[in-house]
């Protein structure tokens, strides 16, 4: 290769590192759309205080849900990690809304005291038509009710959107790695959750 040859090869290489750099950066379907993810934290940051949520109705359902990783035929795949402790909103109903999600997500990080982590919507598979997407993110299952803190017998979709905590799984990813219910009251290890026909 001669110098001039080398250069052109160099400025060529450069050339096709910026692209691909681009390439990258460039937003793709299965990236969060970024507008849409700050107005859903902008709306939700008030239930960074669980007291808030709770006057709004949202509930706790007290145990803190985890995952050993562990798999099963026929059931969703939840990698290893917490979803937390869920606070559930019965009277959101309707399609799923982004800035009002049926769940709120809690990690406890210390002794009595709850981080607001997640979102998650849960549609019921008797009013799904079809397999519910929000922000270009189908939702995962139909599957049967988490037991024991939701009966076997609610049969819906969910999505988790991991809003206020990165999850090095990606944001939609069901469980996070680096959520803990190590400091929970009441921690639950619960088993992957059945898929059911739609
Ligand atoms: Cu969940």
């Amino acid at each position: 290769m001669t110098m001039s040859s080398f250069a052109r090869f160099g400025a060529a290489a450069t050339i096709a590192l910026i692209a691909m750099g681009a390439g990258v950066s460039t937003a793709t379907a299965d990236d969060p759309p970024k507008a849409e993810i700050d107005a859903m934290r902008k709306a939700l940051a008030k239930y960074e205080d669980p007291y808030v949520a709770v006057r709004d109705l949202y509930l706790s359902t007290v145990g803190c849900v985890h995952y050993d990783g562990s798999t099963m035929e026929g059931h969703l795949n939840y990698a290893k990690g917490a979803m937390g402790v869920h606070f559930v909103n019965l009277t959101v109903q309707g399609p799923p809304d982004p800035l009002k999600p049926n769940v709120l997500i809690y990690e406890p990080v210390s002794k009595g005291k709850l981080k607001l982590v997640a979102a998650e919507w849960l549609v019921p598979l008797a009013v799904a038509k079809e397999r519910p997407v929000l922000l270009g993110q189908p939702f995962q299952g139909p599957m049967e009710g988490h037991e024991p803190l939701i009966p076997q017998g609610f049969h819906h979709y969910d999505l988790h959107a991991w809003l206020f905590k990165d999850n090095p799984l990606g944001m939609f990813s069901p469980t996070n790695p680096d959520v803990s219910c190590d400091n929970a009251d009441f921690s639950l290890m619960e088993m992957p959750t059945k898929l059911v026909t739609p």
